[in-house]
């Protein structure tokens, strides 16, 4: 009776602590919906307006926020003092926490989710008079924070990170000086967690783990098993878990390995980041990216959270260096968004920046303080020092591209055998890319049912007519495609939604 009892309960844990790893890695998006937008540093008014005037209508699926919670006040606030905590009080220059569970409200009610960029290895690394975003001060020098509250008890013992060869250091020591947290304690488990759990039941879908590399899995698995279901009253299942995506540097040549993590969740993945970056600026041909993905070192597909640049590595932080791509190179960068977002592999996401001259430049202010919200031209792009990137139509026409494709795959794949490359994806859509110094002008097979279809990239469909390029597609599914060397965009793309 007794033996029969535990062999029942020891198999639905096992078939209920599966079904939960499972569910991690899925970010919980609309229906249709493939692709979400990085708007660092942006209010969280602006980002519920932009939920419904740009992000719904246009197809995104989701927004990562910037941090949530109260960061130390550095001098002339650079965009990294978010990522030194102070407290878990929803008070940052994003706004307060009535703003922020107000925008999450707005955003999921036009299908786009809301995911946090979390920051729970370290808080602030050392300053005199520390003081935070909420009012709340600390003495980070004898880790002191008193409104969470940590003590020093709560923290590795004072070590510096030098040797990424190293894993206990890399997680036992201290990242740029900032106090690294022991999330071996309950103490600090528990303060963790009621800040995360807070942050689900305002109806956030997932979170971006901060410096997940510097923290123990074991202590992270712990943790992520203690998240709540996500809230049945912002429109998910019943029985929805949280995405994880973690933010684990691993170009390889280290001694923690991303796929240490693969089990917890979804992990980001730097190497497509540099090398996308590497092949539109010429370092490698167009036609090797016909095996785009494991065979280039990368997470499996359903593991791998991919970009192009992201907050970090756009200004030379992080993994990547030189190879990175961001908006600075714009024909080069769309070309490499417009292929991340073609070719199915991974969990994409695109990035939106604000215009940087320096590595420590914060976001556009209105009085050297408080954030300038963006400006918005007719053409959709911004101003007043916001780049947004996602407002660009090659970009979001292809977010709309990815939408309109999923669940289909690469077909009748063409090169000519250096960098011009052309495929389909089945018969939903078809794109052609040029990055040769000459015109790429010929007959390719577009897969697609004949009539006139509007390029989305140099234009779109409006109405009966095609604002940018057209082209015919004969009955036998065939185009002459044409993308000369000196065009403002290097790509073609058409999809059954763009056919006149
Ligand atoms: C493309 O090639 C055809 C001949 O095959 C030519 O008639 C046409 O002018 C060319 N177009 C461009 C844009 O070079
Ligand atoms: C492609 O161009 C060739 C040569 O100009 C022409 O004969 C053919 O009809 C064109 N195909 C389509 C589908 O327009
Ligand atoms: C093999 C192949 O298709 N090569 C092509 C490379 O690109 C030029 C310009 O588009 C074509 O003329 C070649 O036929």
């Amino acid at each position: 009776m007794i033996v029969i009892k535990i062999g029942c309960c020891v198999l639905l844990f096992l078939l209920g602590s599966s079904y939960q790893a499972n569910a991690q890695f899925n970010p919980n998006y609309a229906s249709g919906r493939t692709t979400m937008v990085h708007l660092f540093e942006w209010k969280w008014n602006d980002i519920a307006a932009e939920c419904e005037n740009f992000l719904g209508p246009k197809g995104y699926a989701g927004v990562q926020v910037s941090p949530v919670n109260e960061n130390i006040v550095a001098n002339n606030r650079p965009w990294w003092e978010r990522y030194q905590p102070i407290s878990y009080l929803l008070t940052t220059r994003s706004g307060n926490e009535q703003q922020f569970a107000n925008m999450v409200r707005r955003c999921n009610d036009v299908g786009v989710r809301i995911y946090v960029d979390v920051v729970f290895n370290h808080m602030a690394a050392d300053r005199a008079n520390a003081r935070g975003t909420a009012g709340s001060t600390a003495n980070p020098g004898s880790k002191s924070f008193p409104a969470v509250p940590y003590s020093s008890t709560d923290f590795h013992t004072t070590c510096t990170i030098n040797n990424y060869n190293d894993a206990n250091q890399v997680r036992n020591c201290e990242l740029v000086g900032l106090k690294d947290l022991d999330q071996s304690k309950s103490w600090v488990r528990d303060r963790i967690l009621d800040f995360l759990n807070k942050l689900i039941n305002l109806g956030v879908a997932g979170f971006r783990v901060d410096a997940a590399k510097h923290v123990w899995p074991s202590d992270l698995k712990t943790i992520y098993n203690r998240f709540n279901n996500l809230n049945t009253q912002h429109g998910f299942a019943a029985g929805s878990r949280p995405f994880i995506y973690q933010e684990v540097v691993d170009l390889g040549g280290e001694a923690i390995s991303k796929y240490e993590y693969t089990d917890l969740g979804v992990v980001t993945e730097f190497l497509h980041s540099a090398s996308i970056g590497k092949v539109f600026r010429g370092g490698d041909q167009l036609r090797w990216l016909t095996n785009w993905g494991t065979a280039w070192g990368f997470l499996p597909s359903t593991s791998a959270f991919v970009f192009v640049d992201n907050h970090d590595n756009q200004r030379g932080h992080g993994a990547g260096g030189s190879d990175v791509l961001t908006y600075k190179n714009a024909k080069q960068y769309k070309m490499a968004n417009a292929f991340m977002l073609a070719y199915p592999f991974g969990i994409p996401r695109v990035m939106s920046s604000f215009a940087f001259d320096n590595t420590d430049q914060g976001p556009p202010t209105s009085d050297g303080n408080n954030i300038a919200s963006p400006i918005f031209n007719a053409d959709n792009s911004c101003s007043g020092g916001w780049v947004c990137e996602h407002r660009w139509r090659q970009i979001y026409n292809m977010v709309g591209f990815r939408n309109i494709v999923s669940n289909t795959n690469v077909q009748n794949w063409w090169d000519n055998g250096s960098n011009q490359i052309a495929f389909c994806r089945d018969n939903k859509g078809f794109v052609a890319f040029n990055n040769d110094n000459y015109d790429l002008n010929t007959s390719l097979q577009t897969c697609l049912p004949a009539g006139t279809y509007c390029d989305i990239i140099s234009g779109e469909k409006s109405g009966s007519t095609c604002t940018g390029k057209s082209v015919v597609v004969g009955s036998d599914g065939r185009a002459n495609i044409s993308i000369r060397q000196n065009e403002n965009d290097g790509v073609f793309a058409i999809h059954v939604g763009s056919k006149l």
